[in-house]
């Protein structure tokens, strides 16, 4: 289907294109489909753009990954046809490892999924051949690499469930995750949960890699002072604000 550009909600249709070109291929799950548009009526509330609290949780995000000695990204479904292109440059500037980690688990959408990274400029993606398990975790998102998401200290995971969050934090590894839910588990078990939609998530958080690796005391700085409840806290009132402006206004677009 051909989206006009001028199309106020251009963005949002695209990506619900892409996705289901996605799911054709082999990539992204049915459900994944369902996931995401819970992950849209949360990005209506916050008005579609990145909120300040987010915006302070992915510079702490940016931090942690730059200081981490295993930073690991790890990709499923959605986040591979949404925003392959981010994670890889994302990857290749902290530098971290990319593990392909699926819910819905098949070796043959790993391999898709490891190929389609690959086509934007991965290498050494994990995924396949996993050699580990996460402890206390039955689902097949147990499944991990030592050199990957197991033996990470740092791992960030966008669009993730509540059990493997809250697994990953019992390792005692730092969660970064990436859900627009506020509510959901995994926003409430990360170490540093960023609210925000994925692909602004992913850019805002190369941006601040960026600006933030030849700054060794600002890294040390940022990772001391991260409060996840004060973040939380402020996020709160920002959901709290973007209703009252739909009651007062009678609806978004
Ligand atoms: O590819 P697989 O097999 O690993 O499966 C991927 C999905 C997403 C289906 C799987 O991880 C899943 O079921 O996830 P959940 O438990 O539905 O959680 C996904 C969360 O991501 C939800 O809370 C959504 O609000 C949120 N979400 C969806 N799309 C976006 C998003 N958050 C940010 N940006 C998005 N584009």
């Amino acid at each position: 289907m051909k989206i006009p550009k001028s199309h106020p909600r251009y963005d949002s249709l695209m990506r619900r294109e892409t996705l289901v070109r996605a799911w054709k291929a082999g990539i992204v799950v049915p459900e994944g489909l369902i996931a995401h548009g819970r992950g849209e009526a949360f990005d209506y509330l916050f008005g579609e753009r990145t909120i300040a609290p987010a915006l302070v949780a992915e510079r702490a995000g940016a931090a942690w990954l730059l200081r981490a000695k295993r930073p690991v990204l790890s990709v499923n479904g959605n986040v591979a046809a949404l925003s392959a292109r981010e994670v890889v440059r994302l990857a290749r500037s902290i530098p971290a490892r990319i593990e392909v980690n699926l819910f819905h688990r098949s070796e043959a959408r790993v391999r898709r999924i490891r190929q389609l990274l690959e086509r934007v400029g991965a290498r050494n993606v994990l995924g396949e051949r996993p050699n580990a398990r996460v402890p206390g975790l039955e689902s097949k998102r147990a499944l991990s690499h030592r050199e990957g998401v197991y033996g990470a200290d740092v791992v960030l995971v966008p669009l993730e469930d509540g059990d493997r969050a809250e697994a990953l934090v019992r390792m005692e590894k730092v969660v970064i995750s990436v859900d627009l839910n506020p509510f959901s588990r995994t926003t409430r078990m990360a170490s540093i949960p960023v609210v925000d939609e994925l692909s602004r998530a992913l850019l805002n958080i190369h941006r601040f890699a960026q600006e933030l690796r030849d700054d060794p005391k600002e890294i040390t700085r940022l990772t001391r002072t991260y409060d996840k409840d004060r973040n939380m806290a402020a996020l709160y009132s920002f959901l709290r604000l973007g209703l009252t402006g739909v009651r007062a206004t009678g609806g978004t677009r």
